[in-house]
């Protein structure tokens, strides 16, 4: 039982549960303990300002134009072209393309609103995170008008499903003019095929958006870039440094090709705060830019850290936990305990696979098997949460039933916690 204030709360608090920044967390896309990171939200919070003009956050301000810019560049956008907003979380980002793209082909939806507009249409894949659709049902277009385009057996977007999907609901009458595309899906780390796609979206004339909030850290790794070969034919980015590249919640990013849009878009200029005859250049003024007003500090400890690291403390940090999913995967391949459920090698660092328990291992495929072994996963949990040594995920998807997904964002993580992490699931499974 858990007491705050003296008030009993009625819920099970586990005294043991491994928070985020251990190194045997894996439940979660964020996680791990940055100490510069820690030290740049100290230092965020002591300021305690706001990100909404220039006269009350001059350094952070100009801070968050120059990360901007260089992730910016590592999509591969010229100087001339882009633009970009730090949100509170992938989720808020990925609001911001949907707002942006119907704003781009539909400006007078700003004043006229959705009576105004034909009934559009959006696609994204069946493993897309579901933010998308959420946006969908925030902005007026609703969630049935998502039309969700058939991943192959490893979760990418098959490109031929999308441009039918477009084909087929431009038949029907409706107006489709968003693609997300997704660089590192959420359960499997898919990375969709942004050529293929961003060809598709040029095609038809649609705004391609890349939800790379998982996946963007790969960018910054020379050795797993090319997965999202082709980011810089996108019409906006979702980044998410709070996850791949370990900076403290929360740090997400949405970049726009388009510059000015953003401004244009969401301004609404506020006359207690955005005075156009400041005695400085206003377009510091970012506030207006975004769907808030007050904004938290998220840039300085992503700037600290990437000052204290380089390019290369990233890069290094982010093969370690690629390298441990590739670890976990061979461990996984050699035991006749555990099943894998794709067989590919991890293409990000999410690692998914069932525990088989000794009286579901010689079933024979079917219904009774899944059945008895859709609840392995959330028995072995359950076990876990109370033994508090490690923590790991699960979820069905599609036609397959629970299963764990591991992921690695937490380069503190060694390949001792991924064999302890394996023992500790087949000890609380056994039967
Ligand atoms: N925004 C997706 C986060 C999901 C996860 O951490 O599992």
């Amino acid at each position: 039982m858990l007491r705050l204030w003296g008030v009993r709360l009625n819920i099970l608090v586990s005294e043991h549960v491994p928070p985020p920044g251990h190194p045997r967390f894996f439940n979660q896309l964020s996680s791990g303990l940055d100490i510069i990171g820690l030290a740049g939200e100290w230092l965020t919070s002591t300021a305690n300002t706001n990100m909404f003009t220039y006269e009350v956050s001059p350094v952070f301000i100009l801070m968050e134009e120059v990360l901007l810019r260089k992730m910016m560049s590592m999509i591969g956008w010229s100087e001339e072209e882009g633009d970009g907003i730090f949100c509170p979380g992938g989720s808020m980002s990925n609001l911001n393309s949907v707002l942006l793209a119907r704003y781009h082909f539909f400006p007078e939806v700003k004043k006229n609103g959705m009576a105004a507009l034909p009934k559009l249409a959006m696609l994204t894949s069946s493993h897309s995170h579901y933010s998308i659709q959420k946006s969908a049902a925030i902005l007026g277009i609703g969630t049935g008008n998502v039309l969700l385009v058939k991943c192959d057996e490893r979760g990418k977007m098959i490109p031929a499903e999308l441009e039918s999907s477009i084909i087929t609901a431009k038949a029907k009458g409706l107006v489709p003019f968003y693609v997300n595309a997704t660089a590192g899906t959420t359960v499997y780390g898919a990375f969709d095929p942004l050529n293929d796609i961003a060809d598709i979206c040029e095609r038809h004339g649609l705004w391609m958006h890349v939800d790379a909030a998982w996946g963007g850290g790969l960018l910054m790794s020379k050795r797993h870039c090319a997965k999202l070969n082709g980011i810089d034919r996108a019409s906006s980015v979702t980044w998410n440094p709070h996850k791949m590249m370990g900076v403290p919640l929360q740090c997400s990013a949405i970049l726009v090709r388009r510059k000015g849009i953003l401004q244009e878009c969401n301004q609404l200029r506020a006359a207690y705060l955005f005075q156009p005859d400041k005695h400085y250049d206003v377009s510091y003024d970012t506030g207006d830019k975004t769907l808030q007003c007050g904004r938290h500090v998220d840039v300085f400890k992503f700037w600290l850290m990437w000052k204290a690291k380089g390019s290369e403390g990233f890069e290094s940090q982010i093969n370690r936990c690629l390298d441990n999913a590739e670890y976990l995967y061979d461990k996984l391949e050699g035991r006749a305990d555990f099943q894998l459920v794709f067989k590919s090698k991890p293409e990000h660092s999410n690692v998914c696979f069932w525990y088989l328990p000794h009286s579901v291992r010689n079933l024979p495929a079917g219904l009774e098997r899944n059945n008895k072994l859709h609840v392995v996963a959330p028995k072995i949990k359950g076990k876990m949460m109370e033994k508090g040594q490690t923590m790991i995920g699960y979820q069905p998807l599609g036609d397959n039933v629970n299963f764990f997904r591991c992921v690695f964002s937490n380069p503190a993580t060694q390949r001792e916690d991924v064999d302890f992490l394996l023992d500790e699931i087949a000890h609380l499974g056994s039967d």
